[in-house]
């Protein structure tokens, strides 16, 4: 899907506005500092990269909680910026590489790949579900939310049609009785998600994902079937013919805390360090891959060891989904 010669655009995304712990909006500026363009372009990919995104020019005064969702003005604000620019380097043929900052990003990076390729499949590799709704959530954080609004669920409807009315793929309307009018649909259908590496789903979530019939992978299906086994199931339910596009979203905190223990919601019993980086590249061996998120690394949490740690498997994901190999 991608055009030649491919291209990478490192989209550095330094946000921290969809959760309350500060320093994730440094984790893009550690993962560049750390050689990312560099190790990019040694993979043989063309990389652009134009500083970071400050989104400066969006300013929000006050911002009060809608119920207790934190932040929704702000968060809708750098989101739909985001899907812009996404959707302008995919629309170019590039593939755009956010790095994040929190992961209430999804809600841009998804829309812009969506955009251009409404028929791709997203794979979410996380902890938690981000499926929260304004209803079901307990933390008020947007970054556990992205996902019921990029499927359109019912239960946020307080803060859809004020603030997330951007989120949406244009579509054809259902008939009214009088005519077909264009309307707009949701940017995904719970058929084109897949997760894999669950294990901190709150109760809210669980109903949501069984009401919807959507497909999760938790780590007891890592452990049980082994993460080869789990990557061809995963592919299986959502790109059963291995034609379709492919967005990868990947939180660090999918990664066991002795892995990246850099981030904000850490959670134990995660992902090996092989385990991660075989999902990235199994992901690059489909040759599928249009767009993909690296988020949640926070370089204030933690010792300096452990931060270097965690950005340095930030960069190492990001490489094993671009193609580097271990022969
Ligand atoms: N993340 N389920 C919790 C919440 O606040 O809704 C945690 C969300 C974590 C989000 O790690 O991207
Ligand atoms: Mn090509
Ligand atoms: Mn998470
Ligand atoms: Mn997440």
């Amino acid at each position: 899907f991608l055009t030649e010669p491919h291209t990478v655009a490192i989209v550095g995304c330094p946000f921290s506005g969809g959760q309350p712990r500060p320093g994730v909006d440094k984790g893009p500026i550690h993962l560049v500092n750390a050689g990312l363009v560099d190790q990019l372009k040694s993979l043989g990919w063309a990389v652009e990269f134009a500083g970071h995104h400050l989104f400066e020019d969006i300013s929000v005064q006050g911002d009060p909680p809608v119920g207790i969702v934190k932040r929704p003005r702000l968060v809708s604000g750098v989101t739909s910026a985001v899907s812009q620019i996404i959707g302008g380097h995919a629309a170019q043929g590039r593939l755009p590489l956010t790095i994040g900052g929190d992961h209430s990003l999804a809600l841009g990076t998804i829309l812009g790949t969506f955009g251009k390729y409404p028929n791709a499949c997203l794979i979410w590799i996380d902890a938690h579900a981000d499926i929260n709704t304004a209803t079901t959530t307990d933390s008020g954080n947007l970054h556990g939310m992205p996902v019921s609004l990029l499927l359109g669920l019912p239960g946020n409807e307080s803060i859809e049609d004020t603030y997330f009315s951007w989120l949406t793929q244009p579509g054809v309307g259902i008939t009214n009785g009088e005519h077909n009018k264009p309307t707009k649909r949701p940017v995904l259908t719970p058929a084109q998600l897949v997760y894999i590496g669950l294990r901190d789903v709150d109760a809210g979530e669980r109903a949501i994902l069984r009401q919807n019939g959507i497909k999760a992978f938790s780590m007891h299906e890592v452990d049980k079937f082994g993460i080869g086994k789990v990557m061809e199931m995963a592919l299986d339910h959502v790109n059963p013919n291995r034609d379709l596009p492919i967005h990868l979203s990947f939180d660090v905190d999918a990664l066991d805390p002795s892995v990246a223990p850099s981030t904000g919601t850490p959670v134990r019993g995660g992902l090996t360090f092989r385990e991660g980086h075989y999902i990235c590249e199994a992901i690059h061996e489909t040759g599928l891959l249009v767009g993909l998120d690296i988020m949640e690394v926070n370089p204030s949490l933690e010792d300096e060891g452990s931060v270097q740690q965690t950005v340095k498997v930030g960069c190492s994901l990001a490489r094993a989904a671009l193609g580097e190999t271990l022969l």
